[in-house]
């Protein structure tokens, strides 16, 4: 084995979004591009004993790890656990880290967007804690990899047989293939009562149906759900990961989950029904011909914690993305515990984790987590909903329309406009931002601005500042709208706008959520000029 110093350039794209680096597998393919990015990562975070490495199976993983292990064994990284076949959920990683005492993690994915060779792909540094790396270790990585001018690789060995569990040695470095659910299943069982779960779900009487989509969540539902579990095989749909996710976009929401959403609203409908996204920390929870809302299920899972035993003796507390509607905070109120509000992403939540001050948090975007990992966490939000009905013995809709009478009902949904032209989104939000102070005390129909605000967050732990982070516009009457741009995506911009309004009379639970959030949609477009500046008439995705 001899260490290879090659001579590179800068590639002026390398900045971490809201969560990791995303690119085409175009981009990623370019000679030196995924390289540079990975010494980057290895030139700011210094000394690493133990790195943990695996992805979700989309196109490009497996190349991308025998790249990383080269990479690692020259800079010197005394030892990497690789999930078997280079495959790691990003909550299972998360767990690796933690349990392992790694320094980092380095997580292959690029989520819920699309895979393939016309996909995307994505890097994400993991730290200690096993969460996303905060801001200023991402800030770090971008700085350096605008500076590089070499990497460093191990040459002269053939690749790394990567499906082979057990120790080898690679270019002078231990390398620890390791079964890439164990570990994580083994945590599932400490926080819930499986005995309970196990009793339900082969009662005869409840039936559910879990979307792996063709993702990495798959193993790990098949392993927990069925052969830990005992609910019956074929419970688990679309469970082997395919590199281009079967052509799908694995993204567990009404309208990408449409196998399921189909089957949840048949004539023999399952009772509970989940989904999880490409790298497994998104869900979706649906009942009979019931849809649960990100933002319900966190108010939801808040409510009943003590129901599971891994939070049966309370919450210190719980944290929700700015964006993500106020249900939870009701919650927090009633059962006087802390609540957090924190700009998109979950790198922000680990502080609050690490300090003991969250136990729950979740964002809008199908995800919800807790401190067993410093990642949202999909198949963990389908054992807690399990949890909670295997104590409660009632439907999914039950326990949704009996929460929304004791603390009222958030209306929520978002609207996404893809694909636009960055300069347009940027002036869009910029317009807008400028426009906030003249707003107070303006009516647009039965709305009344109360305040408004460009989103700004200094974490309470660490002091760190994030600004822009968000275009918060709340009205007199309890509703609210956010509008911000995406942070994941690979073309163009994304502009997302949130809509929420507050309804405590349960004798209007009832309405068709597009429908009762129908003027505030309008009041959003006029606000923010959107028909005018993106000559869009209305979403690309609604959810
Ligand atoms: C989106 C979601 C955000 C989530 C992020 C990563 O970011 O809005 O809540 O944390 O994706 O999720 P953005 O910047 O596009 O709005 V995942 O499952 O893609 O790692
Ligand atoms: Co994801």
């Amino acid at each position: 084995m001899t260490i290879r110093t090659v001579a590179t350039t800068p590639f002026e794209d390398q900045r971490p979004g809201t969560s990791g680096l995303r690119k085409k597998v175009a981009v990623f393919q370019q000679p030196r591009y995924l390289e540079n990015f990975l010494q980057s990562i290895f030139d700011s975070v210094g000394e690493c004993k133990t790195l943990v490495v695996g992805g979700d199976g989309r196109f490009h993983n497996r190349e991308a790890v025998q790249v990383i292990l080269r990479m690692a064994a020259a800079n010197g990284v005394g030892r990497v656990l690789l999930g078997r076949g280079g495959l790691l959920s990003t909550p299972a990683l998360s767990c690796v880290v933690r349990k392992y005492g790694a320094q980092g993690g380095i997580v292959l994915s690029a989520s819920h967007n699309p895979g393939g060779p016309n996909g995307d792909f994505g890097v994400k540094y993991n730290i200690a804690n096993g969460g996303p790396a905060p801001e200023r270790v991402t800030e770090a990585i971008y700085a350096q990899s605008r500076k590089i001018d070499r990497y460093l690789t191990a040459d002269g060995e053939a690749d790394f047989d990567i499906d082979r569990l057990g120790s080898a040695v690679f270019a002078g470095m231990a390398v620890d293939v390791i079964d890439p659910v164990a570990d994580y299943a083994a945590l599932m069982e400490k926080l819930f009562d499986f005995g309970r779960i196990s009793a339900l779900l082969s009662s005869g009487r409840f039936r559910m149906c879990f979307d792996a989509m063709h993702a990495i969540t798959g193993p790990y539902a098949h392993d927990i759900f069925e052969k830990r579990l005992g609910a019956p095989v074929g419970t688990v749909m679309n469970g082997t990961p395919l590199p281009d996710f079967g052509g799908g976009h694995p993204d567990p929401n009404l309208v990408y989950a449409h196998d399921l959403v189909e089957i949840m609203n048949g004539a023999d409908a399952p009772d509970f029904g989940a989904a999880s996204d490409g790298d497994g920390d998104r869900n979706m929870i649906l009942g009979r011909r019931c849809f649960v809302s990100p933002s319900d299920s966190l108010a939801v899972l808040t409510a009943n914690a003590r129901l599971v035993p891994g939070y049966g003796e309370g919450l210190a507390g719980v944290a929700r993305s700015m964006p993500t509607s106020l249900a939870v905070d009701r919650v927090a109120a009633a059962s006087k515990i802390p609540c957090f509000e924190t700009p998109t992403g979950w790198k922000y939540f680990g502080n609050l984790l690490d300090a003991g001050r969250i136990t729950l948090c979740g964002e809008e975007s199908f995800g919800t987590g807790s401190n067993h990992v410093r990642e949202k966490d999909g198949v963990w939000a389908v054992l807690f909903w399990l949890n909670l009905l295997a104590r409660r013995q009632e439907s999914v809709e039950s326990v949704v329309k009996a929460h929304w009478r004791t603390y009222g009902r958030n209306y929520y949904t978002r609207h996404d406009y893809e694909g636009l032209d960055t300069a347009v989104a940027n002036a869009l939000i910029d317009d807008l931002r400028q426009r906030l102070p003249a707003l107070k005390g303006r009516a647009f129909g039965a709305f009344e601005v109360a305040h408004s605000d460009d989103f700004a967050y200094t974490d309470p732990v660490d002091g760190g500042v994030a600004e822009h982070q968000g275009i918060r516009i709340v009205f007199t009457n309890d509703a609210r709208i956010v509008c911000r741009l995406s942070g994941t995506g690979t073309t163009g911009a994304t502009l997302r706008v949130y809509l929420e309004r507050y309804e405590p009379d349960p004798s209007r639970h009832d309405h068709d959520v597009q429908e009762d959030l129908r003027d505030l949609a309008s009041v959003a477009g006029q606000i923010a000029q959107i028909a005018e500046k993106t000559g869009r008439q209305s979403p690309s995705v609604v959810t």
